[in-house]
């Protein structure tokens, strides 16, 4: 089974509580107050690891939970902060809160969010003493961590994607172009789940095409398989699509398209390339009338013989060329994160969110008026000139 989605719920670890303690020494009556800080909880982090292909290490409603922060002890001890958890997820993978608003975006190969910040710790007597109160007799308890239920969606990351009608030949068509080896058989629906495959060119340069299970009429109503696997095209800047030219080939356009369409978020305007399949049989090469402003290039080929497939791969590098390499993840201010961080900030208890994001900053939920809401910016990170959305307006951090 391919697992594109999961569900679970996170719990950063609590901090410490500080510690209440004084000096205790022969022949010093009174010593002063020692107790030492809590230590942090731990944080829950998920990361992109290229070895991973779906999100099927999750079980439904799963709880990970971040390590408790140690308590300070006396003469000055700090105490342990507490375990991170180290959640691996598929590069690709997307991270929504349970209003279902986008948090974070693992498009890139090590990427890091932090999905649940650890509470602080409690800090120790020994911090609150003054000149005026030399023996304070309290001493504060660690905080809370963050908690929240999230849903994970992997949306494969792919230069192109193959769509087409069952049978047309799209795995055959990926085995024949890339290193993968997905499965071909004569009956339809034979690939069930997402194949990607990494297609070279002579000078070393690199594209992912994905195998998408084939599409039919109604799929983006849940006909057949495909509904489920139309996500994983949205993230393709090419689609590639396959047709069985001993088929009818204009219908098999036609529903095709009329499909992408149905399922909206762009698909239907994406730059496509038609590969005409199976020509060998056919005496002669078909004739193809399809005007499409869509429609970058056609070719013919088949998978049997390998007609045709050297042009079609140096077509792909031509359509769609390797993109640039991925920027190195920034060690900002919080060290974390491709486009969006999560920022949840204590929610629970503040009823709303400061989320960051790839302009700036955004406020969810019944944010605080004025000077309340500014601090809290700034701590989040936000500077003068930061743009800032709250509800449909976009402010300037002054
Ligand atoms: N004659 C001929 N047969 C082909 C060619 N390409 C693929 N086939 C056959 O067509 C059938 C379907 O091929 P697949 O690659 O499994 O098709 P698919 O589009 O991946 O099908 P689904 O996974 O079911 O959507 C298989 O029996 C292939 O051997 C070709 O160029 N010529
Ligand atoms: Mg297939």
């Amino acid at each position: 089974m391919f697992h594109d989605r999961a569900r679970i719920h996170i719990v950063a670890g609590r901090g410490g509580n500080g510690a209440l303690s004084f000096r205790r020494e022969k022949f010093v009556p009174k010593g002063g107050p020692d107790g030492g800080d809590g230590g942090r909880g731990g944080d829950v982090l998920l990361i992109a690891d290229p070895d991973l292909r779906d999100l099927s290490r999750f079980r439904p409603n799963q709880w990970f939970k971040g390590g408790r922060g140690g308590h300070g002890g006396g003469s000055n001890k700090h105490g342990a902060d507490g375990d991170e958890v180290e959640l691996t997820v598929p590069v690709g993978t997307q991270v929504f809160d349970e209003e279902g608003q986008l948090i974070a975006d693992l498009a890139r190969a090590g990427a890091r969010v932090l999905a649940a910040r650890g509470g602080e710790g409690g800090r120790g007597n020994k911090r609150f003493a003054t000149p005026t109160r030399q023996a304070p007799r309290y001493a504060e308890t660690g905080l809370p961590g963050d908690e929240s239920t999230i849903e994970l969606r992997l949306k494969l990351l792919a230069d192109a994607a193959l769509v087409g009608l069952p049978n047309a030949g799209k795995s055959s068509l990926l085995r024949r172009i890339s290193n993968a080896k997905p499965k071909v058989a004569e009956y339809p629906f034979t690939t069930l789940a997402p194949v990607l495959g990494t297609v070279e060119a002579p000078d070393g340069r690199q594209i992912t095409v994905a195998d998408v299970p084939g599409l039919i009429e109604g799929a983006s109503e849940g006909v057949g398989l495909g509904h489920e696997f139309l996500a994983h095209l949205e993230r393709a800047r090419l689609l590639v699509h396959v047709i069985d030219v001993s088929g009818e080939v204009e219908e098999a356009f036609r529903t095709i398209n009329a499909e992408l369409e149905q399922y909206g978020a762009g698909l239907d305007e994406r730059p496509q390339a038609i590969v005409l399949n199976k020509i060998d049989l056919l005496p002669e090469a078909p004739e193809l009338t399809i005007e499409d402003e869509r429609v970058r290039r056609v070719f013919q080929v088949s998978c049997a013989t390998g007609a045709g497939i050297e042009d079609l791969r140096r077509g792909l590098f031509e359509l769609c060329p390797p993109e640039p390499p991925a920027l190195a993840v920034e060690e900002g201010a919080e060290g974390l994160a491709e486009f969006l961080v999560y920022r949840p900030q204590s929610s629970g208890a503040r009823g709303y969110r400061i989320l960051r994001t790839d302009r700036g900053f955004r406020v969810t939920g019944t944010p605080p008026e004025g000077d309340e809401l500014e601090r809290a910016l700034r701590d989040a990170g936000a500077r003068k000139g930061s743009e800032v959305e709250v509800g449909d307006e976009t402010l300037v951090l002054e």
